[in-house]
């Protein structure tokens, strides 16, 4: 059965990389950043001094979960997507249960460890937590959110993960949950990075995804490191350069690796040419101004939400209702 899994993502990553690399401009798609090694560079990233927005999004919640989950409907439960370990939800946990004695946390994820993580360690910590994981990505698979009698669902999708989706897939993630938000009380939080602002220069955005230390070069180029670990391709990483630069035009960061040489790469039998200069287009992580999110939350059959900003006005929680 084991075997069968591995065996299915090694195709995938196969049929990806392939995909990618063969096409012009070339490119690899983000989730193959988050194996072992490329998920556990993601948390360092997120202690960064430059990488403020776990931090402002923390900030949020410290400051406004109160706020927010009264907000919406009572009794609740709270549901993510993409939870990961969850580490910023046991805030909000929290304030539902000042609310109410027990609430139960559903979170969706696509790794089991980061979910069985979750249910080791949130119960433990907030008494009244019980907690229903889902294995599941929400992107590509259904998901279920049950909802106890009587209860309102709070649907959490926070952490900027709606930046690293095109607009057109954005409208689709958005959509998809809003189907499973029925009832009156029911509600959507998103958590998103801002766009450049009098309060944000854009060299403070390109920072966060190109720090000093090279912890973001390193997830980079991870990207490569896997793909020679899994599919014995033979990148040499010392010829790729991570660059990080501002699309203002798609209001987005855009994460390149860019062939300092000219060099030809084999993966399973395919030559990849890369001529020096050449990049390999491997993240978009857009961002967002109120009036922006705002549209796609119409489009997405939202309301127009309630907005929260940590005290630097670099990220904002928006709190949106089905309509
Ligand atoms: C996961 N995601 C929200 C991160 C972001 O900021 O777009 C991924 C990341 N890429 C480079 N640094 C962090």
């Amino acid at each position: 059965m084991m075997i069968e899994a591995t065996d299915a993502l090694r195709e995938a990553v196969l049929t990806e990389a392939i995909a990618g690399l063969t096409s012009t401009p070339k490119t690899l798609p983000p989730w193959l950043f988050y194996d072992e090694a490329g998920s556990a560079l993601f948390e360092k990233i997120t202690e960064l001094p430059e990488y403020y927005l776990t931090r402002a999004e923390r900030s949020i919640f410290t400051e406004r979960a109160d706020e927010i989950v009264s907000a919406a409907g009572h009794p609740l439960t709270i549901a993510e997507l993409g939870s990961g370990t969850a580490s910023k939800t046991g805030l909000l946990l929290e304030a539902a249960t000042r609310r109410q004695p027990e609430v139960l946390y559903q979170p969706i994820d696509v790794s089991p460890s980061a979910l069985e993580q979750a249910a080791d360690i949130l119960p433990a910590a907030i008494p009244g937590v019980a907690v229903r994981s889902q294995i599941a990505n929400y992107i590509t698979n259904g998901y279920t959110i049950k909802r106890p009698d009587g209860s309102c669902i709070l649907a959490l999708y926070i952490g900027s993960s709606i930046g690293n989706f095109d607009p057109e897939q954005a409208r689709a993630i958005l959509r998809k949950l809003r189907k499973q938000l029925t009832k009156m009380g029911d509600a959507m939080l998103l958590g998103v990075d801002l766009a450049p602002s009098c309060k944000k220069t854009v060299e403070q955005l390109i920072a966060a995804y190109d720090d000093a230390a090279g912890v973001t070069a390193a997830f980079n180029k991870n990207i490569l490191a896997r793909l020679n670990r899994e599919l014995g391709a033979n990148f040499n990483l010392e010829a790729f350069r991570h660059r990080a630069c501002w699309n203002s035009q798609e209001s987005r960061i855009e994460m390149h690796l860019v062939s300092t040489v000219a060099q030809t790469v084999t993966i399973d039998g395919e030559r990849i040419d890369c001529a020096p200069g050449e990049s390999i287009h491997t993240e978009n992580s857009y961002k967002f101004t109120e009036r922006g999110l705002i549209e796609l939350l119409h489009d997405s059959g939202y309301s127009s939400p309630q907005w929260f900003e940590d005290a630097d006005h670099y990220f904002a929680v928006a709190l949106a209702y089905p309509v």
